[in-house]
């Protein structure tokens, strides 16, 4: 990717999934000295270095969010910050705060300072009401888990901002992410990602989510794509500016795991299904009409389940030492 100039970017939520490979890219593409990476933790391992200068910030906070904003002349925030589905589950109250107060304080910073805003949606917005196959793009969300009350919210939220002040806010809405740098925390679609980790460790793996349960997902490189093409597309172009439907892949849990047993074929998985993810997860669509996007702002994914599973394998093989893994690229 070539440098774009113009964009002074703050990124919250930067030691998390996203945060932490989306603050790379965004430096890559803008420049180091562009970008700020922020999170509520301060970054004592060093993750974030080389992608902008860190600071802490809690998003509950509008008077920093704001000062970062000003000191630092920011016309671009990804808002990252926020409890995935299972834990928001688990801590409704916390979950609410911190998904909806920090969006507020974002959207508020936005429209003072002019800046543009990409707030990230998910699967999770929508509910057993939904259609659950081919779901389309505008269409029945009844969320009945905290985490899709709080995205629907938060979708509503950000169109109110565009129409009422003007402010550019995007979004998509993300299915499960699975990459090999940072664990997702709290989630319903993590077990995507461990089954890689727990493949290349002890070559078996128990799923908390049932056989059959088929989930929207994306390997991190597509979702980074999604989140800076969303921000650069023209917006003459868009009909829609929050919430796209994106997707690269679904399956089931029995799918992934036949994908991981052709490099390695004494892959074992077994259930002992949670029925707090398990619930969530029969909610979610089972794949997700993403055309809306693909017709607005050219959405095209690069990463299929096969292609990923190589990379994923391969990576984590590297890593853990079982660099003798036949893998496909
Ligand atoms: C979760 O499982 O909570 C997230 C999501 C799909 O939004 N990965």
């Amino acid at each position: 990717m070539g440098k774009e100039k113009g964009k002074r970017v703050l990124l919250t939520g930067s030691l998390g999934q996203i945060g932490s490979e989306l603050a790379f890219a965004l430096a890559e593409r803008y420049g180091a000295d562009n970008v700020i990476t922020s999170d509520v933790r301060e970054d004592s391992h060093g993750i974030l270095d080389g992608a902008g200068m860190f600071v802490e910030l809690d998003v509950l906070s509008a008077g920093d969010f704001d000062s970062i904003v000003r000191d630092y002349r920011i016309n671009t925030i990804y808002h990252l910050a926020a409890l995935l589905s299972a834990v928001a589950e688990e801590k409704p109250q916390m979950a609410w705060e911190i998904n909806m107060k920090g969006l507020v304080n974002a959207l508020e910073v936005a429209k003072e300072n002019g800046c543009s805003l990409f707030v990230p949606s998910s699967i999770g917005a929508f509910g057993p009401d939904t259609p659950l196959d081919n779901t389309p793009q505008d269409t029945i969300m009844r969320p009945h888990s905290m985490y899709g009350v709080t995205k629907v919210s938060g979708e509503l939220l950000c169109d109110y901002y565009q129409m009422r002040f003007g402010v550019d806010t995007r979004g998509v809405r993300f299915p499960g992410i699975i990459s090999n740098k940072t664990l997702p925390g709290g989630g319903t679609t993590d077990y995507a990602v461990e089954i890689y980790y727990h493949a290349i460790l002890y070559g078996s793996y128990t799923c908390c989510l049932k056989a059959g349960t088929s989930l929207d997902m994306m390997y991190m490189p597509d979702a980074i794509k999604a989140a800076i093409d969303v921000m650069e597309a023209d917006p003459a172009n868009l009909k829609h500016r929050n919430a796209f439907n994106v997707t690269a892949m679904h399956f089931d849990p029995e799918e992934i795991a036949a994908e991981i047993k052709k490099h390695i074929p004494e892959f074992n998985i077994d259930y002992e299904i949670d029925p707090l993810r398990q619930a969530i997860a029969e909610s979610w669509p089972n794949y997700m009409d993403d055309s809306a996007a693909r017709e607005e702002w050219g959405w095209l994914p690069e990463y299929d389940l096969a292609r990923m599973t190589g990379e994923m394998l391969g990576e984590l093989g590297e890593r853990y030492g079982r660099g003798e893994l036949e893998i496909e690229g």
